[in-house]
């Protein structure tokens, strides 16, 4: 079958000195990282709603991206074409995985029941591509943002039509999504927030969407689907305010409605830059927790309020990512979900296939710094060192629970000074320079 890329060459390791920019000078796939190779550290994904179906558009300006399926008018055929693109480039570029939303992939329909026939034909396709393709399946998700009738939401619009709708297209979601061998099943809540106070009943959309999720865990149960549910936050974007706002707000969430066995987190680099957080921050929360999942990486511009979901090219950010994610023992079934898009000047297929080396170029870096700072051992032994004061004495009391109000007074009461050690924040900041 004749080739949707034919121009891409298969980019490969040639090291930091090559001048090829179709080649890796850092990922260098079966290269050993403490105990793993880099491929099972980084588990990379291509978001197909990016990759595939990004056009560089922007509200003050038209599609900008040339693509080889551009005189292609019937949208079925186009669909065909797409899903056959993504797993060459996937394939050419050594990327494991991809993501996608239903609507993505195909045709929306005039019914529900139209739009799971044209998804059902790409799905069949999808099936036989990865017989003749190694790219596999990180994650499924359902698109319920995009229609008018998610204006207020899904899970959460007032209108309960709506409501039922969106669980019908979860559930053909899930459906797909194990059929393809997914490896987990993702939910972002997209417009689940609301545009003014004035007109929202904030407790009963809560409510609403607690019972959505735990009918989506109950029906992924009941279809045997056995990868990992995920949620996704963001605190606004398209609406003013979104309820899955980050990742300790959806702890809260999770806790409430019972599905904290059940689900974990995917965290977006750029979400947690519009939450006011940095990635590190967000990653390290769910970590303690035990709901770090899996990742959509991709950058935001800190001078921006939108989610530009830039490749990510941030060296710093990176390593801090991949101190987090191996702290965390990997990823586990998760992976680095490219979740980002060329600018609208990047409009060449060139432009697409060297954005994603530099990001895998980028985590490559990172995960190679992070390992060094935790085999160096300096900064978690800081850490630890810095909390030591609970092993013993008072503190032993507090870390057992042992102790009162009254207790503490009584041994508070008559100590002249107390002053703590050092933070020594600029000390640790120029050692984790050291490792970039
Ligand atoms: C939107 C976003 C989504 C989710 C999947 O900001 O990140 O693409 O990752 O719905
Ligand atoms: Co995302």
């Amino acid at each position: 079958m004749k080739q949707v890329f034919p121009d891409v060459p298969d980019v490969r390791f040639e090291g930091p000195d090559t001048k090829n920019p179709f080649a890796f000078r850092y990922y260098d796939a079966n290269r050993k990282v403490g105990d793993k190779t880099m491929a099972e550290h980084l588990r990379f994904s291509m978001a197909y709603w990016h990759s595939m179906n990004g056009g560089g558009t922007d509200p003050f300006g038209t599609v900008t991206a040339v693509r080889p399926w551009d005189s292609v008018t019937d949208p079925m055929e186009v669909a065909r074409i797409k899903m056959r693109g993504l797993f060459e480039l996937t394939t050419k570029l050594t990327i494991p995985y991809f993501c996608f939303h239903d609507r993505d992939v195909a045709p929306d329909g005039e019914t529900l029941r139209e739009a799971n026939r044209n998804l059902d034909e790409i799905v069949g396709l999808t099936k036989s591509l990865m017989e003749e393709f190694p790219t596999r399946l990180l994650w499924g998700t359902a698109r319920l943002f995009f229609h008018p009738r998610y204006m207020n939401g899904a899970a959460t619009s007032p209108d309960p039509t709506v409501f039922a709708y969106a669980a019908g297209q979860v559930k053909k979601a899930l459906e797909v999504t194990k059929e393809l061998g997914g490896t987990n099943y993702v939910f972002w809540g997209g417009r689940e927030g609301y545009e003014t106070i004035l007109n929202t009943d904030m407790g009963r959309e809560l409510d609403n969407m607690g019972f959505f999720l735990n009918m989506a865990r109950d029906y992924a149960k009941e279809i045997g689907f056995d990868g990992q549910l995920l949620i996704e936050p963001k605190p606004m974007e398209p609406t003013k305010h979104q309820y899955d706002t980050d990742t300790a707000a959806i702890w809260g969430f999770l806790q409430e409605y019972g599905l904290t066995d059940d689900l974990k987190l995917n965290i977006e680099t750029n979400h947690a830059t519009l939450a006011g957080h940095t990635i590190q921050h967000e990653l390290h929360f769910a970590r303690v927790k035990g709901i770090l999942g899996s990742v959509d990486a991709n950058q935001g511009d800190t001078l921006l309020g939108w989610d530009t979901d830039q490749f990510p090219t941030d060296l710093y950010v990176t390593s801090s990512m991949m101190y987090e994610i191996l702290l965390n023992g990997g990823l586990h079934s998760g992976g680095l979900n490219f979740d980002a898009k060329v600018r609208r000047p990047s409009y060449t297929v060139d432009d697409l296939v060297q954005a994603h080396i530099a990001g895998m170029d980028t985590f490559a870096r990172g995960l190679i710094a992070a390992n060094g700072m935790i085999e160096d051992g300096e900064l978690p032994g800081f850490v630890a060192d810095r909390y030591r004061g609970y092993q013993d004495g008072i503190g032993k009391q507090i870390s057992d629970r042992s102790v009162t109000f009254t207790d503490l007074e009584a041994w508070a009461l008559d100590k002249k000074v107390m002053h703590p050690a050092s933070g020594r924040q600029e000390y640790l900041e120029s050692l984790v320079n050291r490792f970039l």
